[in-house]
């Protein structure tokens, strides 16, 4: 299967599980902090700390959400994501037109403002694992986020249910 091919195929199951998640719980674009519960930051870099981390895991990929704050006087971006035990991790946005949502790549990466936060959530930002190398019921992913001030975090990313992000994202809104 060509690299081009395979993206295609990728980016069409995400936007239809995105599709599919919005359609059942109404959660599209409402929410731009993790609930309160989830503030325990679970990874720290320098002025940055990591909270909420969630994976969804798919057949042959996996949907990752999770947020940073930045508690510095400097942006920072969030250049990229590794994991040794998957192909590729791809940065995505969910963007919707005329009601369908489209999936765009965002390889030069999301900010992270100074004194502000970047969300990635379910219909908006997110981070794609491409051919994860996975038990049968896995239960984390571990990843290494790369920050182009703050340096590399290790993150382990709890695999849960999406209903389990639904149920987050209604409490908060
Ligand atoms: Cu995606």
């Amino acid at each position: 299967m060509s690299h081009r091919r395979c993206s295609v195929w990728l980016r069409t199951r995400c936007a239809r599980m995105l599709n599919a998640m919005i359609a059942t719980f109404a959660i599209i674009g409402a929410c731009v902090a993790p609930p309160a519960a989830t503030e325990t930051p679970v990874a720290a870099a320098g002025d940055l700390t990591v909270l909420a981390p969630a994976a969804i895991v798919l057949p042959s990929s996996a949907a990752l959400y999770f947020a940073v704050v930045n508690h510095g006087n400097s942006d920072d971006t969030l250049l990229g994501i590794s994991c040794t035990t998957a192909r590729a991790v791809e940065l995505h946005q969910s963007l919707e037109m005329h009601g369908v949502i489209r999936m765009r790549a965002h390889p030069e990466g999301f900010a992270v403002p100074a004194h502000g936060r970047l969300v990635l959530e379910p219909g908006g930002r997110h981070a794609m694992v491409v051919a994860p190398d996975l038990d049968e019921t896995p239960r984390a992913l571990d990843l290494t986020l790369h920050f182009a001030r703050a340096g590399d975090v290790a993150l382990r990313v709890p695999v849960v249910d999406p209903s389990d992000l639904a149920t987050g994202d209604e409490a908060h809104s």
